[in-house]
Order: C-alpha cells, then sequence, then structure tokens
C-alpha cells in the first residue's frame, strides 16, 4: 500500500467521523426532546422495550464486517448515553455536594451549633462501663466548657469474646450524666431496631466505620429527626462515603456530621492510617460539617495531641478523642485513652493553638 493511498483512506475515515459525530449530536438533540417529553408524561425514561425494538430493526439491516456482538455493544452504548443525557444536572449532583447547597450545613446538638465555623471537641470514653466512670470524664470536660459527650453502649468488636458494651443500660447511664452536666450525648446505635429506642437517650446518633455501608441502618437513621455522626469505613473511598451520607440525606435528614477516622493502609506504626487530606475534600465537597477521630486512627496516646493539631490546622470542625479516669483498665481500646490529667493538658494546648490558628 502507498503512502498516498493510505493517507486517501484516513482522510476519509475523518470525514465520516465527522458524520457519524454530526448524526450522534443530532440524535442527542432528539433523545432530549423524548426526555422532555417522557417527564411530562411522567414515563419512565428507561424503555427496555423499546430498545429491543430498534436493535431488532438495526440488526435486520446489518450484514457486517462488524460482528453482531459488536453493534450491538455499541448500541447499547448509544442508549446508555442518550439515558444519561436525558437526566437533569439537577438529578446528577448529590444532595450533600456543595454544588446542591453551597452554604455549611449548621447541625443543632444541645446548645451548639457545629458547622459554624468554632472548632469543638468532642470527647468521652471508649465504652460506657459505669455510671461514676462517665460521670468523672463529664466533670473534667465540664471544666473546660466542653458539652460534647461521647461513650459506647454499643460496642462492634473485632472479636465476639471482647466486651460488646451494656446496652440500654448505657444508654440510660450517658443521659443521666449528660443531664446532670448539663451535656449532650453521642453515641453508637448499630442495628436499625434499636434506633426509635436510643431516641429517648441520645443527642447524636453516631454511625461507626464497621456500619458505614449497613443501608438498612442509614435508610433509618436518615429517617428519624436526630443529628447522626457518621463514620467513614476502614476501607472505604471518599466517594463511598459521601454516597452513604446521601443515604441519611436522601431520607430526609440533613443533620449529619462526617468523621474521618482513619483508613486501612498497608502501614503498621498506626493502628490506622489518618486521611488527613480527607477533610479539605470533604469540606469542598459536601456542605456538611468534618470531624477528625483522633483515637481511632492512630491508635496511640503520644500522637492524639500532633494529629489533634493538624485536624484543627486543616478546617476541622471538630476533634474526637477517648478519655477514660483509668484508662490502664478500660474494657476497650485501653492503650490509646487519654488519663484526666492527659485529658487536661490535651484540651489546654489545643485551646492556645488554636488561638494561635486565628
Ligand atoms: C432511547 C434512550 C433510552 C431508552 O431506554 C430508549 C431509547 C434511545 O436512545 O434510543 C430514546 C428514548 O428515550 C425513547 O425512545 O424512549
Ligand atoms: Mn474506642
Amino acid at each position: 500500500m502507498s503512502s498516498q493511498h493510505l493517507s486517501n483512506l484516513r482522510d476519509r475515515i475523518d470525514q465520516i467521523n465527522l458524520q457519524i459525530l454530526e448524526l450522534l449530536n443530532e440524535r442527542g438533540k432528539i433523545v432530549q426532546e423524548i426526555g422532555e417529553e417522557k417527564k411530562k408524561q411522567g414515563t419512565n425514561r428507561f424503555d427496555p422495550v423499546r430498545e429491543r425494538e430498534s436493535l431488532d430493526l438495526i440488526l435486520k439491516y446489518h450484514d457486517g464486517p462488524y460482528e453482531v456482538s459488536t453493534i450491538k455493544h455499541i448500541f447499547k452504548e448509544i442508549f446508555k448515553a442518550s439515558l444519561e443525557l436525558q437526566e437533569t444536572d439537577y438529578e446528577k449532583t448529590l444532595l450533600v455536594s456543595r454544588k446542591a447547597h453551597p452554604e455549611n450545613t449548621i447541625v443543632k446538638v444541645g446548645t451548639e451549633t457545629i458547622g459554624d465555623g468554632v472548632q469543638r471537641f468532642i470527647m468521652g470514653p471508649c465504652a460506657v462501663e459505669s455510671y461514676e466512670q462517665v460521670r468523672q470524664v463529664a466533670l473534667a470536660m465540664k471544666e473546660h466548657g466542653l458539652t460534647l459527650l461521647r461513650g459506647g453502649a454499643y460496642k462492634p468488636r473485632t472479636s465476639p469474646y471482647d466486651f460488646q458494651g451494656l446496652g440500654v443500660e448505657g444508654l440510660k447511664i450517658l443521659r443521666e450524666v449528660a443531664d446532670e452536666v448539663g451535656m449532650s450525648v453521642v453515641t453508637e446505635i448499630v442495628t436499625p431496631q434499636d434506633v426509635e429506642q436510643a431516641l429517648e437517650y441520645v443527642d447524636v446518633i453516631q454511625v461507626g466505620a464497621r456500619n458505614m455501608q449497613n443501608f438498612e441502618l442509614l435508610k433509618t437513621v436518615g429517617s428519624v429527626k436526630k443529628p447522626v455522626l457518621l463514620k467513614r469505613g476502614l476501607s472505604a473511598t471518599i466517594s463511598e462515603f459521601i454516597n452513604a451520607a446521601e443515604y441519611i440525606i436522601s431520607r430526609g435528614n440533613n443533620q449529619i456530621i462526617l468523621c474521618e477516622r482513619g483508613i486501612r493502609t498497608y502501614e503498621k506504626a498506626t493502628r490506622n492510617t489518618l486521611d488527613i487530606s480527607a477533610v479539605p475534600i470533604l469540606k469542598k465537597e459536601t456542605h456538611l460539617p468534618v470531624a477528625v477521630d483522633v483515637t481511632h486512627s492512630t491508635g496511640r496516646r503520644d500522637l492524639l495531641l500532633p494529629t489533634a493539631k493538624a485536624a484543627l490546622a486543616i478546617g476541622a470542625d471538630l476533634v474526637m478523642a477517648e478519655v477514660h479516669p483509668d484508662p490502664a483498665v478500660a474494657l476497650s481500646d485501653s492503650l490509646q485513652q487519654m488519663d484526666i490529667p492527659q485529658f487536661n493538658e490535651f484540651i489546654n494546648e489545643l485551646e492556645s493553638f488554636k488561638a494561635k490558628l486565628v
């Protein structure tokens, strides 16, 4: 084949490409009109019967050189692209996205307005063990003016033989202490069936990392009038995390706090790897407040302060960490909880750090 001949053939191909492009766009405009019409009539956009009829007609006239399967594939792609074209921009935009709602969502918890630019702390023991244990932590928090008290009543543990939490008894302890001291309760609920009962005792329902894709739980907490603190899954991408929040908001509850708590990587020096850049990404992509859990991301007491500083510096709305009156005997997460003197120092350091940030 002479190079002249090759070049002529390619010129023809270029012409045909442009014709295909023109026809595709002409088709696309008609598809958009069909889309408008279907919307008016309230009919489904996806119409497999119509697609089948179109394909049959195409294949009746088809006689090579492409394989029948190839032609089917190409037209299926065209149908798919056409369906996407019929979706309006509004429908493509997630309800949690900044695009859908440019202003920050403020989550109201007790007297606090989370997401208003003031950086706050959520503190408390890993698990509720007793009234006295929770009370000691709450009193220490009160000294610093903190009001967001966490504590686990239902503990989803890696091993079924580990302490599973006090259940409703734990919720009652949290409520009692919080009322006494004037605080709000943040606690994890692990099954949809427990949500209703929890409403009585809890101010913020936490959906834990292991349940981030428990879609039935997400739908249930989306249907109640209680703020939700949603933790990122152990191996969840940011997009999966955002979609989990979309499950909640799509049911009507926009009072959602996202919580970065470290992701699983090959690194063994920390319990998880704190994905600090997730914070500005989530703040940019969504309108929801963002928390950083420094306890579970690092699993190391010596890293709580530096990672909390990083979280504040990068713009997190909340820092979460665990405190126990006597971590050595804690029933869970004993290695990474702070005792009360360490907690006092932690908050003092961070308050002066915050003051330097502004
Ligand atoms: C079209 C697109 C999607 C439907 O599933 C079926 C067909 C197409 O691209 O041909 C157009 C269309 O919406 C329609 O004919 O109802
Ligand atoms: Mn814990």
